[in-house]
């Protein structure tokens, strides 16, 4: 029988509320909820495709032990995985020490899970080793909270957007990476076109579409241009003296120090026109609300928390804060990581936004918990941490729903890190992730549709994530797996003590953990899991006896310090730490794509997710094409001070000369050779621990790798990918990626110096089921070509070319519309020649992927004369999730064309 749960979208920090059609043990289809006041209805392209997402062969079923380092893992029992570990833990802390062992958790986790996890370090464990991939996400966000406004919340809601008269956006794609919030900014500016939006980004991004101004400042500039802002808007009295008078401090220091940002100064550093600094810091300055929106690009940088709080200083000069749309609102990464900082998820915090520095905050959980004391030593930010790994002090490793190796940066030492130590536990919802590579133990963990408990998105909303369907195989669900090896840890480590690990549902874990944030900034004691039930989703502080959250932190002006007073901070500007030179001349910057989540994990298992970018890429201006002398789709090595990377190349008017590009999603598995963050550096901002994964120094040279492969093949798409991939780890480039829709298909572009051996193709061959005939192939050994293609009925069911793979796109198109193939026999019997009417095919990109639109079909429209309105009735592109809404509007000729850079 079909029925209807409501839960939450496990994807961004918008947190949107879904509702998932599902019967007794299937998912069927996910809309959103138009009651949930995140998105109230509304889901982006990667939301609205949950149910397509996580194919049951890519899943973690069974938990599975390493007995010996070298040796294969096999499949366990949970109690036999649970007793080893909880042996080993126990073992390693008596041997060696509490630090001598570590956590390394995810903002994806529910609070549920963080709690727990928290707990087990630092009440049963005794370190403070327990860090979050937060850690590469929102820590500059808190330092910047914290040292600014006095505790690490987020004052805004997302009705700001639509209440604000000027929006700055800063480091931040929202239109890619927060796609609901957008949809809602679009709406709010075509009601009121006088809203006045600032985009600040190196890149030329879809975001821009709906900016008045985009500032494509040079990387990591972001320090100086907020400095040069503030100069300019006390110079032109468009500060709030009563507001800094009464209500701040340390604003004179910050006055002398930005006076030196003049306008000539600040357009020199960041690279732009000190005319477009005087018209925004005007924008800012007279406008009655100011909202800044700000993630990645302010937060991955080793002056991240300098970025945060120059930010913040703004707000708090024009007095700009606790107010309808006035504030600084960081938008949050993952769909947690908020809860993450609220149970004190990374090693220098503690639950209910304490810190494990203070002695007080210490002993008021010790007690709450009912031990002697909490550990004091300071514990590892992520970097550190794997870097102790490295060195041999942490010998027992447990990583949960994140994957390190393939999102750290610095990937050969992070690799090298999980291949030393002596006990990796790796807890995952998948099975095929870089990561589980080096899990000695592999715990499969239940996932979205599967898990209850709740989460806290990006305006401090607290929402129910409900399961609707039984784990697969023996998948749990991540709170008992913490709950459980805590418990057996404590027998083993502390066997005459009371237990304090007595759960057994998430509700319990909830319950404990509220209690924990009484009387402090995010007070959520009057929550409950009934209260949530029957009044929806809240915003804390939710006070007991409350009816209601909050919308808005610091309407009464008193902040969270000893003395009620915001601070101004006054860092000064510092460059990049890797600056172009002549041996790494070009700045690589990394980030997202529209339709793909992380390591791709789950977006990567559907083909659909794939029709926007269809596979890794370098993106240049087409200038530095030009002037390095490279074609579009040609293959370079792009080499850092730390590693070296093949893939083709791409023209790309959003980048600036000097500037590149890198998807994040691309790791190890669909990009051979470690993926993108092979080629990213650790250095981190001293006060969070955040590393710099925006910007590296790297060089692009051409690469000669004559001998090309091409592969297309439907069916058993998990299987053959795992195969396949292994086959093709020693070639000196192999991307993998899928096609289509309702019949996916594998896809391989590889190429090599030298062509493989016979014996070679045929275990390709038998791998793709060209083993058997009828094939259609063709064979030249003297040129090393050989081709083969599997038809059956009018339809290509496998493709594999090697040594000449001109016709690889062509093929790709004509195996996605389904087209006749009659062409191609006479093609294939001449071989070197392009393929037939099509000499320079390149496959067509979707733009619109519900509606499965492609790029080319809108652009012929536009051409024909059609605009937004027509495009959407004739087409339909754009009329669902509208996530494609920015780039359609990219197409259209001006008045829809937005701002130029400046
Ligand atoms: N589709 C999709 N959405 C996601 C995610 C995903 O994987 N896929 N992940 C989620 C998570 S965890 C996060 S953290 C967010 C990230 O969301 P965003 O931060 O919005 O996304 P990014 O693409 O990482 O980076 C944002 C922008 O920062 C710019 N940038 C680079 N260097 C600088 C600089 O020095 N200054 C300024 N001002 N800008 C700079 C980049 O050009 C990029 O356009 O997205 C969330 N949403
Ligand atoms: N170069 C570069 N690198 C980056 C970034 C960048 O911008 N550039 N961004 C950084 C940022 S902001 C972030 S947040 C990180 C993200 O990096 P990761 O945390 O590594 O990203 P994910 O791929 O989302 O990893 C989550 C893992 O949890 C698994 N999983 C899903 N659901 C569950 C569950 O319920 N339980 C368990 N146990 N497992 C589950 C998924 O299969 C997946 O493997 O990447 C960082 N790395
Ligand atoms: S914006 Fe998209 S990815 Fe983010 S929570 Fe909403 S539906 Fe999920
Ligand atoms: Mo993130």
């Amino acid at each position: 029988m079909r029925r209807t749960t409501a839960s939450t979208c496990c994807y961004c920090g918008v947190g949107c509320g879904v509702l998932i059609e599902h019967d007794a043990d299937t998912i069927h289809g996910v809309t959103g909820d138009p009651a949930h006041p995140a998105n109230y209805g509304r889901l982006c392209s990667k939301g609205s495709t949950l149910h397509k997402t996580g194919d049951p062969a890519a899943r973690a079923l069974y938990p599975e032990l390493r007995l010996g380092k070298g040796m294969a893992r096999s499949r366990t029992d949970w109690d036999t995985a649970m007793q080893h570990a909880a042996r080993v833990f126990g073992q390693t802390i008596t041997d060696f020490g509490p630090d001598s062992v570590a956590f390394y958790i995810s903002g994806q986790l529910l609070t549920e899970d963080y709690y727990a996890f928290n707990k087990l370090a630092r009440a049963v464990v005794g370190t403070n080793n327990i860090d979050s991939n937060s850690r590469l996400c929102m820590s500059s966000a808190v330092v910047g909270y914290k040292q600014s406004l006095g505790a690490d919340s987020p004052p805004c809601s997302y009705e700001d957007i639509e209440q604000s008269d000027c929006l700055l956006i800063i480091g931040s794609n929202m239109a890619y990476a927060h796609p609901v919030l957008f949809r809602r900014l679009e709406q709010a500016k075509s009601l009121d076109p006088a809203k006045r939006i600032i985009v600040v980004d190196p890149r030329r991004t879809a975001t821009c579409e709906l900016a008045d101004v985009h500032l494509g400042i040079q990387p990591g500039t972001d320090v100086a241009l907020l400095h040069g802002i503030l100069n300019l808007l006390i110079q032109q009295d468009w500060i709030d003296e009563t507001f800094i008078q009464t209500h701040t401090g340390g604003f004179d220091a910050l006055q002398s120090l930005v006076g030196e940002y003049t306008p000539e100064h600040v357009a020199g550093i960041c690279g732009i026109d000190p005319e477009a600094l005087r018209q925004v810091a005007q924008m800012i300055g007279t406008a009655p609300s100011f909202l800044s929106l700000w993630c990645m690009g302010m937060n991955q940088s080793s002056a991240g928390s300098a970025k945060n709080s120059a930010l913040i200083n703004l707000h708090l000069a024009t007095g700009k804060i606790g107010k309808p749309g006035s504030g600084p609102f960081s938008l949050t990464g993952q769909p947690n990581a908020m809860g993450g900082r609220e149970t004190g998820s990374l090693s220098n915090l503690l639950p209910g936004h304490r810190d494990a520095t203070n002695a007080k905050d210490r002993a008021e959980v010790a007690d709450y918990w009912g031990i002697e004391a909490l550990p004091d030593s300071p514990g590892l930010s992520a970097i550190e941490l794997f870097e102790a790994v490295r060195r041999g002090k942490i010998k027992a490793l447990w990583i949960a729903c994140t994957n390190p190796a393939q999102s750290m940066p610095d990937q050969t030492l992070i690799r090298e890190a999980l291949a030393l130590c002596p006990f990796v536990v790796v807890q995952e919802a998948f099975a095929t992730t870089e990561t589980c590579q080096f899990a000695d133990l592999l715990l499969p963990a239940s996932s979205w549709g599967e898990k209850n408990g709740t989460v806290t998105n990006s305006e401090r909303r607290v929402s129910r994530v409900r399961s609707a369907i039984p784990a697969p195989g023996e998948a749990r669900a991540d709170w008992a797996i913490a709950c459980d090896f805590a418990q057996r840890l404590e027998k083993q480590l502390k066997p005459d003590q009371p237990s304090v690990f007595g759960f057994h549902q998430p509700q319990t874990l909830f319950d404990e953990f509220r209690g924990l944030t009484a009387k402090r900034d995010l007070d959520y004691s009057g929550l409950s899991y009934q209260l949530l039930d029957a009044l929806g989703p809240q915003q804390w502080p939710f006070l007991p006896g409350a009816e209601r959250g909050t919308a808005r932190l610091y309407a009464d002006k008193l902040f969270p310090t000893i003395d009620g007073r915001a601070r101004f901070i006054a860092d000064t500007y510092k460059t990049v730490k890797e600056q172009q030179s002549t041996d790494y001349p070009l700045i690589l910057n990394t980030g997202r794509l529209r339709d793909q989540w992380h390591g791709m994990s789950r977006t990567g298992t559907a083909a659909q997710l794939f029709g926007h970018v269809d596979q890794a890429q370098i993106s240049l201006n087409p200038a530095d094409i030009d002037r390095l002398e490279l074609h579009d789709g040609q293959l370079v090595r792009v080499t850092s001070r730390r590693g070296k990377l093949v893939l083709p190349v791409v023209a790309d008017e959003q980048l600036q000369a000097g500037q590149a590009y890198i998807p994040m999603h691309w790791g190890d598995r669909f990009l051979r050779g470690g993926g993108v963050n092979v080629l990213t550096q650790p250095a981190f901002d001293p006060m969070s621990g955040q590393p710099e994964l925006k910007q590296a120094a790297i060089r692009i040279e051409p690469v000669s790798l004559p001998w090309d492969v091409f592969i297309l093949v439907e069916g058993d798409i998990q299987a053959r990918f795992s195969a396949l991939r292994d086959l093709f780890e020693d070639l000196a480039y192999a991307s993998f990626s899928l096609a289509g829709r309702e019949e996916p298909a594998l896809l391989i572009r590889a190429a090599n110096e030298q062509p493989r051996n016979t014996e070679w193709l045929a275990e390709v061959d038998l791998l793709l089921g060209l083993d058997q005939v009828p094939v259609l192939a063709y064979d030249d050994p003297h040129l090393a070509v050989s081709k083969r293609i599997k038809i059956e009925g009018s339809r290509i069911r496998a493709v594999r070319l090697c040594g000449e793979t001109k016709a690889r796109d062509w093929l790709i198109n004509l195996w996605r519309n389904g087209e006749s193939t009659e062409n191609l026999q006479r093609w294939l019997l001449a071989p070197l020649s392009a393929p037939p009417g099509a000499t320079a095919a390149s496959v067509e990109k979707i733009i619109c992927n519900c509606v499965n639109v492609s790029h080319s079909r809108i652009q012929a429209a536009i051409n024909s004369g059609m605009n937004l309105d027509s495009l959407k009735a004739e087409l339909g592109c754009g009329t669902e999730c509208g996530s494609c809404l920015p780039e359609i509007r990219r197409l259209l000729p001006a008045p829809n064309a937005p701002a130029s850079t400046i």
